[in-house]
Formats: C-alpha cells, sequence, structure tokens
C-alpha cells in the first residue's frame, strides 16, 4: 500500500497542489514512466541545488554519479600512469606465481590486486599523503589480499628487493613479507591489519572518529589527514563492515573515504547474482547519511549514454542483475551484441557500428582511471559527510581468461607459461619481458630502472605527496609524560576500613589519573554505555562526553552535580551499546602513538563477559595492530557478579586472555595491587626507560564486590605484584599442619576466611599468596622450561613459580572465581600437590553466597579441599574431611556445577529423592 505521509502535512494551497499533481499525471500518461521517472529525478536534483530540503532518493539509476561532462582534468600523464599500473600487475601476479612454484600451496591472491590495481594506483599517485611533511598524513586501510599489489609498488620504488619479494609468505628466518597486512609481523610497512572481513572498515570509522576527537580536544591537529578504507563488495556481508557505517554519518566524518571494489564476486561466487550489490550499497550508505559516489561505466560508455535517446539501455542497466552482469566479463563481444544489446532493435542499433572486440573490452569504470580520478578527487572535498565510492571492476582484470570473472578465480595461485604470455600482451610488457623467460612458468620480476621516465613519474609524484605509503614510522611528535607516582599512593594506603570494590577503586584511579595535569589530558576512557553500571557517572561532569557536534540540549539531570554532560571537546568516549565499536575506538587510542606520533592512553571497561568472548577478534585486531592500552573487564566472576545469570557471568575470559600473545592479563584482588600493575603497565608501555617500550597491552579484572581494601602489607614490591604471585600473608609456621593457599581476585574472600578457620579448628596453618597474574607466571615458566630443554648441559634454571612456591611437600590450594583452567596454567612447575577451585560451567542467578556453594569456592569447600589435600598426603584422618563435609552441610552427591545440564537440586519432601528444580 503506497504511503500517505504527505497528505497529512500542511497544504497551503490546495490548487496548486493538485494543478503539479495534474501535469506529472499527464506526463506519464503522454510520454511514458521512463520520461517521468527522468523529469523527477530532474525535480530532485533541482530542489537539492536550491536547497529546498528533500530528502536524496535512497538509490539512483544504475550509472555514474559524476557525469561524463562534470570530471575534471586529469592533471597527470595517463599514458606513463598505466605503464607503472603494468609493471605493478606484472610484479604482483609474478610473485604470487613464483611462491606457489617454490613452495606449492603457499597460497596468496592474483585476482582481488587485479580488479583493483587502477583503484589503487589512483590514490598513490593523486591523493594518499605520506609523512615525510612531519604530518600524520593519510590512513590507509588495504584490502588484506590486496598485499601482492601493495608490495609489487614498494618493489618498483626500492623500497624492497627481489629477495624480499621472494620471501612473499615465507617469513620464518626473516626478510620475508607477510602474507597480508600485520603490523606486528612487518612493523615499519604495515600500519593496519586488515584481512578478517569487516574489522579493517570498522576500525576506519573509529579511526577516523578518533582523528576528529584528537583534533576537537586540541591535542592533535589532524585536518589534512584522510582515513582510506578499501573494502571488498563481498566483505559487505560481514556485519562489522556496515554496522557503524550510520555513526560516520551522524559524526559528519568527512575525513572518511572508503572505496568498494565491487568486482561482484566474493569467494565462492557472486556477491548478488539476483541482484545488485551497488545499488544495494548505495541505499545502505545514502540512508547512513554518507555521501555515495558510484563509479559504474568507464568512459566509452559515456557516448553510448548520450544516444540513450529512448532510456533504452538505461532501462537494461538498472535491469541486469549481478550475475549477468558477470557472465558477460567471460563472453564474447557476439555474445553480447546478442544478449545485452540483442533483444532490443534501438539498443542493438546503438551499438552497430561497435566491433565484437569493442562490445567485450567496454571497460566497468573501476578500471577507468579518469572516472577514478574525478571520484576521488570529488570525496576528498566532500565536507559534512564520509563518502563511499562503489567502484565497479572485473574480478581478475587483464589475467585473461582462465581469470577474469571466473567464480573460481579468487583461489587460483598459478598461471601456465601459456597465460603468461597471455597477461603480457594483455598489459602491453612484450619489451620488458622475454618470452624465453616465461617457458619454465617461473615469471621474472621487472621494474623500470632508476633514472627512467616511469621510475622519476612515480617517484616525484609520491615526492609530491609526502613520502612512500604505507610506511609505519615510530615519531614522538608528542611525547607523554607519564603521571606522578603520588597518583598512586591513595591505593597504596587501603580503603582504611571503608568497604569498596575494585571497580570503585578503579574509577577513582581513572580519575586520579585524568587529573594530571599534563598526562590527564592523553587518557582516553572509552565504555560502551556502562558508565552507571562502574560508576563512572561521576566523570560526566567533569570531563564531559565526546559529541562532535556539542550538547544541542539541556539534559533532563542538569540540575545534578553529576549531570550528563556532552561537548565537541568532551573526554570520554561513551560509545552506546556497540562492544565492537569500543574496542574499533580502543585500537585507535591505542595506535595513536604510532599513527599520530602522538601517545594516548585508552582505558576501555566494559562487562568482562562481553569483552574476548564477544569481540575476540577485534582483541586479536588490537594485538595485531601492536595497540597498548588497558582493557578492564568490569563486574568480572562467575560468581561475583550475582543476579545477573549465566549470559554475564563471565569465568573465562582470563582463558582466552591467556591466548593472546602481546595481552599482559591480571587478575587483581586488592585496589593496591590494580594500581601497581597500572602503573607498571604506563612505564612499560608508554614509559621513557629506553628500549623497554613495549607494544602489549593489559587486561584487568574489575569486579564488584566490596570489602576493606588493605593496605600494601610493608614486605611487598610493586614487582612483587606485578610478577604475577607473591607472598601476601604468612600463616601461622607452628602449626602442626601446613598449607598454601592463593588466591586471585575476589577469591580472597574465601581464601581469607578458610585461613582463620583452618587455623583454629583445624591447626593448619596456612600461607596465603596473591596470584595477580597466572599468564604472566606461565610465559616465564615457559622460556625457563625451554632453555632448559636446549642447555641439557648447564645447571638447569628454576621458573619463577616453582622457586616461590619451594618443594617443602605441604599441599597448594588454588582459588579462583574463573575456571580451574586458570591457575593450571602453571601446574606442571609447582613441586607440591597442587589443587585449584574454579567455578566451571554456566552461571546462574542467585546470590553471592548461594553462587559460591554451587560453584564450589566458598569457605567451606576451600577448607574441605585444603584438609582433603593434606588427608591425601597422609597428614590428616580422612574422618576430619568427612567431619569438614558434614560441617559446612556440602552435599557429596550433588550433580558437579560443570555439568552442562547440572540445575539446582532440591530435595523432595516425600521421598527423600532429588528432583531437578524446574522439571
Ligand atoms: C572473517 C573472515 N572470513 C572469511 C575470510 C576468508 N576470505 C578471504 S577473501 C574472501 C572473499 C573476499 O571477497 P571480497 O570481499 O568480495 O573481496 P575481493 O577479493 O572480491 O575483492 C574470504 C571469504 C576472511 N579473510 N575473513
Ligand atoms: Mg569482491
Amino acid at each position: 500500500m503506497a504511503d500517505h505521509f504527505a497528505r497529512q502535512l500542511p497544504d497551503i494551497d490546495a490548487i496548486e497542489t493538485q494543478e503539479w499533481i495534474e501535469s506529472l499525471d499527464a506526463l506519464a500518461g503522454r510520454s511514458g514512466k521512463v520520461r517521468a521517472r527522468f523529469i523527477m529525478a530532474r525535480l530532485i536534483e533541482r530542489a537539492a541545488e536550491l536547497q529546498v530540503g528533500v530528502p536524496p532518493a535512497t538509490s539512483t539509476p544504475y550509472v555514474n554519479t559524476i557525469p561524463g561532462e562534470a570530471q575534471p582534468w586529469f592533471p597527470g600523464d595517463e599514458q606513463i600512469e598505466r605503464r607503472i599500473r603494468a609493471f605493478i600487475r606484472w610484479n604482483a601476479a609474478a610473485m604470487v606465481i613464483r611462491a606457489n612454484k617454490a613452495a606449492d600451496g603457499i597460497g596468496g591472491h592474483l585476482s582481488t590486486f587485479a580488479s583493483s590495481a587502477a583503484l589503487y594506483e589512483v590514490g598513490f599517485n593523486w591523493f594518499f599523503r605520506g609523512k615525510d611533511a612531519g604530518q600524520p598524513g593519510d590512513h590507509i586501510y588495504f584490502q588484506g589480499h590486496a598485499a601482492p599489489g601493495v608490495y609489487a609498488r614498494a618493489y618498483l620504488e626500492r623500497r624492497l628487493d627481489e629477495s624480499q619479494l621472494d620471501g612473499f609468505r615465507r617469513e620464518i628466518g626473516g626478510g620475508g613479507l607477510s602474507s597480508y597486512p600485520h603490523p606486528r609481523l612487518m612493523p615499519e610497512f604495515w600500519e593496519y591489519p586488515t584481512v578478517s572481513m569487516g574489522l579493517g572498515p570498522l576500525n576506519s570509522i573509529y579511526h577516523a572518529r578518533f582523528n576528529m576527537y584528537v583534533h576537537q580536544r586540541r591535542i592533535e591537529d589532524t585536518s589534512a589527514s584522510k582515513v582510506w578504507c578499501f573494502v571488498g563488495d563481498g566483505e559487505t556481508d560481514e556485519p562489522e563492515t556496515l554496522g557503524a557505517i550510520a555513526l560516520a554519518g551522524r559524526a559528519g566524518l568527512d575525513n572518511l573515504i572508503w572505496v568498494v571494489n565491487c568486482n561482484l564476486q566474493r569467494l565462492d561466487g557472486p556477491v548478488r547474482g539476483n541482484g545488485k550489490i551497488i545499488q544495494e550499497l548505495e541505499g545502505v550508505f545514502r540512508g547512513a547519511g554518507w555521501n555515495v559516489i558510484k563509479v559504474i561505466w568507464g568512459t566509452r560508455w559515456d557516448e553510448l549514454l548520450a544516444r540513450d535517446v529512448d532510456g533504452v539501455l538505461l532501462h537494461k542497466m538498472n535491469t541486469t542483475v549481478d550475475g549477468e552482469f558477470q557472465r558477460y566479463a567471460t563472453e564474447s563481444g557476439t555474445y553480447i551484441r546478442e544478449h545485452f544489446f540483442g533483444p532490443d532493435p534501438r539498443l542493438r542499433a546503438m551499438v552497430e557500428h561497435l566491433s565484437d572486440d569493442d562490445l567485450r573490452t567496454l571497460p566497468r569504470g573501476g578500471h577507468d582511471y579518469a572516472k577514478l580520478y574525478a571520484a576521488y578527487k570529488r570525496a576528498s572535498e566532500q565536507s559534512g559527510a564520509p563518502t563511499v565510492i562503489l567502484a565497479k571492476t572485473v574480478k581478475g582484470w587483464t589475467l585473461g581468461e582462465g581469470f577474469e570473472a571466473r567464480n573460481a578465480t579468487h583461489q587460483i595461485k598459478k598461471m601456465t607459461a601459456e597465460q603468461l604470455l597471455d597477461l603480457r600482451s594483455r598489459i602491453h610488457l612484450e619489451d620488458e619481458i622475454p618470452e624465453s623467460a616465461l617457458a619454465d612458468g617461473n615469471p621474472p620480476y621487472f621494474r623500470p630502472a632508476e633514472g627512467s621516465a616511469e621510475y622519476e613519474y612515480m617517484m616525484q609524484r609520491r615526492r609530491a605527496l609526502d613520502g612512500p605509503l604505507p610506511e609505519r614510522k615510530l615519531r614522538a611528535r608528542r611525547p607523554l609524560s607519564l603521571p606522578a607516582d603520588s597518583v598512586f599512593d591513595a591505593l597504596r594506603k587501603g580503603s582504611g576500613g571503608r568497604e569498596v570494590s575494585t571497580t570503585m577503586a578503579f574509577t577513582g584511579m581513572l580519575r586520579d589519573l585524568m587529573r594530571d595535569e599534563q598526562f590527564g589530558p592523553r587518557v582516553v576512557p572509552i565504555v560502551p554505555d556502562e558508565a552507571r553500571t562502574f560508576g563512572m557517572d561521576s566523570l560526566f561532569r567533569e570531563f564531559e562526553i565526546y559529541a562532535p557536534h556539542g550538547q544541542l540540549y539541556e539534559p533532563v539531570d542538569h540540575e545534578l552535580l553529576l549531570s550528563y554532560s556532552e561537548d565537541s571537546d568532551g573526554q570520554i568516549l561513551e560509545e552506546g551499546i556497540t562492544e565492537a565499536g569500543s574496542m574499533a575506538s580502543f585500537i585507535a587510542a591505542g595506535t595513536s602513538y604510532a599513527n599520530l606520533g602522538v601517545p594516548m592512553v585508552p582505558f576501555y571497561t566494559f562487562y568482562s563477559m562481553f569483552g574476548f568472548q564477544r569481540v575476540g577478534d577485534l582483541i586479536w585486531s588490537a594485538s595485531d595492530s601492536r595497540a597498548r592500552g588497558f582493557l578492564c573487564g568490569a563486574t568480572a566472576g562467575r560468581t561475583t557478579l550475582l543476579g545477573e545469570g549465566l549470559q554475564h557471568q563471565d569465568g573465562h575470559s582470563l582463558v582466552l586472555a591467556s591466548t593472546v600473545p602481546a595481552c599482559m592479563a591480571y587478575d587483581p584482588a586488592f585496589a593496591y595491587e590494580l594500581g601497581a600493575i597500572v602503573n607498571e603497565g604506563l612505564s612499560r608501555m608508554y614509559g621513557n626507560r629506553a628500549g623497554e617500550r613495549a607494544d602489549v597491552f593489559y587486561y584487568l579484572t574489575l569486579y564488584n564486590e566490596n570489602y576493606a581494601m588493605p593496605p600494601r602489607p610493608d614486605h611487598v614490591t610493586d614487582d612483587d605484584i606485578v610478577s604475577g604471585l607473591y607472598l601476601w600473608d604468612h600463616g601461622d609456621a607452628d602449626r602442626p599442619h601446613q598449607a598454601t593457599m592463593i588466591f586471585s581476585g575476589s577469591a580472597q574472600g574465601a581464601v581469607r576466611a578458610a585461613q582463620t578457620v583452618l587455623a583454629h579448628d583445624y591447626d593448619v596453618g596456612v600461607d596465603l599468596w596473591s596470584a595477580t597474574s597466572y599468564k604472566c607466571l606461565r610465559d616465564e615458566a615457559l622460556e625457563v622450561e625451554r632453555w632448559n630443554r636446549l642447555h641439557p648441559t648447564e645447571p638447569p634454571r628454576r621458573s619463577s613459580v616453582t622457586t616461590k612456591l619451594g618443594d617443602s611437600g605441604a599441599p597448594v590450594v588454588a582459588v579462583t572465581d574463573f575456571m580451574k583452567a586458570v591457575p593450571d596454567l602453571v601446574s606442571r612447575w609447582i613441586e607440591r600437590p597442587y589443587c585449584s577451585l574454579g567455578t566451571e560451567g554456566y552461571g546462574r542467578s542467585d546470590t553471592r553466597e548461594a553462587l559460591r556453594r554451587f560453584f564450589e569456592v566458598d569457605e567451606g569447600h576451600v577448607v574441605v579441599t585444603v584438609l582433603a589435600s593434606l588427608a591425601a598426603l597422609g597428614a590428616l584422618d580422612a574422618d576430619v574431611v568427612a567431619g569438614a563435609i558434614e560441617r559446612y552441610g556440602i552435599d557429596p552427591e550433588a550433580l558437579p556445577p560443570f555439568d552442562p545440564d547440572n540445575r539446582p537440586l532440591a530435595p523432595t519432601p516425600a521421598t527423600g529423592e532429588q528432583r531437578r528444580l524446574g522439571d
């Protein structure tokens, strides 16, 4: 049913309205729908010129957004740029083919770059700014599997040599080139990891937004920097790709340009065989407030469109689905004449003067340099909105019949001698590549000599654009001074008996860090709509929430001391409900030390359950990116967050964190531990200790259980704390029985209570240790273990965890609010009987007490476990253990919490049997 919204609007001249409608009726009746559509389109365009305020149509006909006559003059030498492009095309293909010849199965991609060579080259020659002028330059996200093309250009520029190209995908041993963009593997070359589809596009949006943020906060002038992101059309299937485009529109990110390589294919086949990806994306992006530039047809189509007086060509363009377009790219001119132009005599007549070969090679817009130049120029001059360029290409373009638009093209990595010859002639390199060199299927590289016209042209263009790209260059343009150590004093002193949580301690510390005059402005607090949960609403008024356009309303709570305050130079990134977006912000802030030469310190605080589990690949991307900063998993623990149930109670983020090499995972129990870890983290990641700056990031668990935060014991140093394990409290050494307990995080409560009971009621003296980081202990122990293995004739070394806990023979019980796998990370290096208590299984809603009983980490279970460990050694009678089990009312027959179907058991009064609640 038609929408009748306009009938509700005030009509101040109904007769005039009627006249307009009648003329449209007459037009459509007399001249047909095509003509009516045309007039409407012109009226909409005119209305936009008059700034009438009519919203743009979500989709426009299947033609270029910039018509031929509106194209700017191209300032370069198209011929020489085509030559340069041919060399790059050749070398990109040669490196993949050679790599697979040398090591079958090593992989690589030929067709993606072949489809996007012009998309990149027009950028390299005319738009992408480097860093040589001392400015941050542009930030380019390359499509990951187009990497061979980027290497090939660097080879022409003498930034890579032939042996490096031959090291494509052969990194072990050094000097090789990574398969995809990885700053971790090629830290001086690649800036942004992209190949996990969707993450590059998402990161690019938050990166552009971050550049605006630092600009508006007057930390750095980023007005000359653009973020360019190259995206695959198939990649737009990923929710991460399109999930944040509305933010870019809302924030008016005119420093952001996306180029979507619409080759109509993904890995398996067509992206939208039955539809039109360009039209679909146009609607999506326009709806999100982007400036959309479609580059569909190459220049030779302009003439045909000009002759399309009846609109039949346009109609054919509009109604041909991508699956058919893909087919046309593989077919002969005759086929195209028959099927595309054929059915309508007017269309057929339009191309009568063209040969079959002309028809076959009518190019798509994404291979047309002048069209691309026009689009890029307009995009870079756009103000107030981000731009997306939807460029239509052929996958495998120039690679020949076996490749172009074939469904399998994505994965073909080899070319026969015949195919190589074909490519050579397609890109006119007969003079450069001798036929004899292709016989063995190992194509040689070729680059024009220094001093040649092509070389000089190319280098001159890069000099004019401030140097080469990509280049990851660390420049301390605006160094950071660390906060005064006194910021951590309050944490060291404890809470003076006041019951607080580590989350509250964290928020207080964050506030104090932000108040530090020098350091404070570099802090970037990030939160996904959970600030109130973590008590961070207390920061709103003082530091304000970043809003690019400021606060255009008086907040409902304006009278409150802690009102919701937004400002264009606000410091807090309140991202709304998007953990993925918040992670992208974390990456942008955490890599600012490299991207802008301005170290910024992100503290991203989130529900710990929605961290590693929800956005694990983005955390991986942060580590790929060499991001620095603090990930703060609040409401941590499976029993500490009460009431919320299994979707919220995190007992495994520390397990997942242990899989990320660059992640320093800590589980602090006390405020002073938190302070020591953050202090150490700051100096490790941002400090001025020469040579020690590390591209790592920290993961901290924060709990919401309140207890008195003890002062740091006199015998404990900050180094002890960050080492991962330290003796917190000596037990009574005179007791006849001895044991050790290790706590982490909120498990401290049960362990400390158990220590008292064990001493008084069971005569067991228990040392208490705090394990702040099992990951840290494990990493060190693995290193020692390896050293010992490889140095058989040297006296063996002992790991720190082995040394610290010694070999007294007394049992050790480790307790955590996470899974047992966490303390078990170090079990094989403990030379004493070792047992861990943790929270296996699914979380559920209840009180902390009930949860801790259920998960077997409460005082009773800790006491029983220590006694059982002693009994197992023969130090105690089994009856003592049985007595404790009874004393604490523990049901030995209850199903274990890690049984996936376990629901709490309750006795059935009549029979005394047990039944599942809820059955
Ligand atoms: C998250 C993720 N899933 C799957 C892949 C595997 N993959 C690599 S390239 C590709 C197809 C890409 O198609 P498109 O985005 O259209 O790029 P094109 O090569 O056509 O330019 C796929 C599925 C990946 N890299 N990342
Ligand atoms: Mg594609």
